[in-house]
C-alpha cells in the first residue's frame, strides 16, 4: 500500500518537474506558441491613417452642404459611390423617394459597399452622408434656414468608414463587412417648426431597415458612427445602444481603452439619441451601437457647433478620427 502511494507521488513529482522545466523557458522563447499568436494578432491589424481620413472629410465638404434634392448632394453621392466601389467587392446604390416632415419628397440614395458578400458571418458599419438643411441650433437666428457644411455631423463618420474600406481592400479578412452610408438622416423636424412628429429623422435607414439591399439581410452586430471628428470628443454609453446592444458597447469601449483611447471612450451613461442605429435595432434586430459625441455642457447634449454654420473643417481634429477609426479596426480584425 505505502509503496504504491510512494511511487505514485514520485511519478507526480517527476511530471511536475518536467512541466515546470519545459514550461518556464518556453515563455521567453521566440518560437513558443503563445507569444507568437499574440504578436500575429497585433501585427495584422492595419494602422488607421488619420491624414487619409481627414482628406475624405475635405473631399466631402468641398461639395458644399449635401442636402437631398440639390446638385451638391448628387455630386457627392457620385464621389462616395465611386470611392466605395473602388475598395469593396460589391457596391449597391439604393435609390428611393421619401417624405420629409413638411411633405417635401426627397430623392435619396443609401450607398452600400460589401466585403466578402458570400460570408454569412457579417459586421455592419454605418454613418450618414447627408447634411442638415437648416442651422436651427445656430446662436444667430439669421442662420436658422441656412444649410450646414456638416464637417463633423456627416462627413467625419463617412470619412472614417472610407479609410476603413481602403484598409480592408489592402488587408483582406474573412469576415463579411458591409459599409452603409445612409442618406437623409439629418432632415428631422427643425426646432423652429411648431409640430411634434415622430420618425422624421433617419429617413434613409428607416427605408433600408424595411427594404434591405439583400433579402433577409442580417449581421452579427453593427456600429454607427456619428460626429466622430471634434477635438477632445467624448463617447459615452448612449441610451439605445445600451438598451439593444450592451455587450457590443462593453466590447468596443474595452477595446478603445486597451488601445489607449480611454480619454475619448468614457464609461458613462448618456441620453437616448434617435439615430440610424435605432431603426437597425428595431426593424432588423441587429444589435447596433452608436459611437456618438455626447456632452453635458451644451443644452442639446452634442458638440458645441452642432447644427450651426460653424460645423466646418477647421473644427475637425485628426486625433479623434484616429481614436475612433483605430478602435473600429481592432474590433473588426480581432472579432
Ligand atoms: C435628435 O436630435 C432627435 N437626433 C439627433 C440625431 C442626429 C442629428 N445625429 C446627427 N444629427
Ligand atoms: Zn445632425
Amino acid at each position: 500500500m505505502s509503496s504504491i502511494y510512494n511511487s505514485k507521488n514520485a511519478l507526480l513529482l517527476l511530471f511536475a518537474i518536467i512541466i515546470i522545466s519545459c514550461g518556464t523557458p518556453e515563455r521567453n522563447t521566440p518560437n513558443s506558441r503563445a507569444p507568437e499568436k499574440e504578436k500575429q494578432v497585433r501585427i495584422s491589424v492595419p494602422q488607421f491613417n488619420s491624414d487619409s481620413a481627414y482628406y475624405y472629410v475635405e473631399r466631402q465638404v468641398a461639395f458644399g452642404p449635401r442636402v437631398p434634392n440639390t446638385e451638391s448632394h448628387r455630386e457627392c453621392a457620385a464621389f462616395l459611390s465611386k470611392t466605395l466601389e473602388r475598395f469593396s467587392d460589391t457596391i449597391y446604390i439604393q435609390k428611393t423617394t421619401v417624405t420629409a416632415f413638411d411633405g417635401t419628397r426627397l430623392d435619396i440614395q443609401n450607398i452600400i459597399g460589401s466585403f466578402n458578400p458570400e460570408n454569412n458571418n457579417r459586421i455592419l458599419l454605418s454613418a450618414h452622408w447627408d447634411t442638415r438643411p437648416f442651422a436651427d441650433e445656430d446662436p444667430d437666428p439669421e442662420n436658422f434656414y441656412t444649410p450646414i457644411e456638416g464637417a463633423n455631423d456627416g462627413a467625419s463618420g463617412v470619412a472614417v468608414l472610407l479609410e476603413i474600406a481602403r484598409l480592408l481592400s489592402k488587408n483582406p479578412i474573412e469576415t463579411g463587412v458591409d459599409i452603409i452610408l445612409f442618406d437623409a438622416e439629418d432632415y428631422g423636424v427643425p426646432s423652429w417648426y411648431n409640430d411634434n412628429q415622430e420618425d422624421t429623422w433617419a429617413l434613409g435607414s428607416q427605408y433600408w431597415s424595411q427594404n434591405p439591399h439583400v433579402p433577409n439581410y442580417f449581421a452579427r452586430f453593427g456600429i454607427l458612427l456619428d460626429m466622430v471628428g471634434a477635438p477632445d470628443a467624448t463617447f459615452k454609453h448612449e441610451g439605445y445602444s445600451m438598451y439593444f446592444a450592451p455587450n457590443i458597447v462593453r466590447r468596443v469601449w474595452q477595446t478603445a481603452q486597451r488601445a489607449g483611447y480611454g480619454n475619448y471612450f468614457l464609461n458613462q451613461r448618456a441620453g437616448y439619441i434617435m439615430d440610424d442605429h435605432y431603426y437597425i435595432n428595431k426593424n432588423r434586430n441587429i444589435p447596433t451601437i452608436n459611437i456618438i459625441h455626447q456632452v453635458d455642457s451644451t443644452p442639446h447634449g452634442f458638440f458645441e457647433h452642432w447644427h450651426t454654420v460653424n460645423d466646418v473643417i477647421d473644427n475637425i481634429d485628426k486625433n479623434t478620427l484616429k481614436a475612433v477609426g483605430q478602435t473600429v479596426l481592432y474590433v473588426i480584425f480581432e472579432n
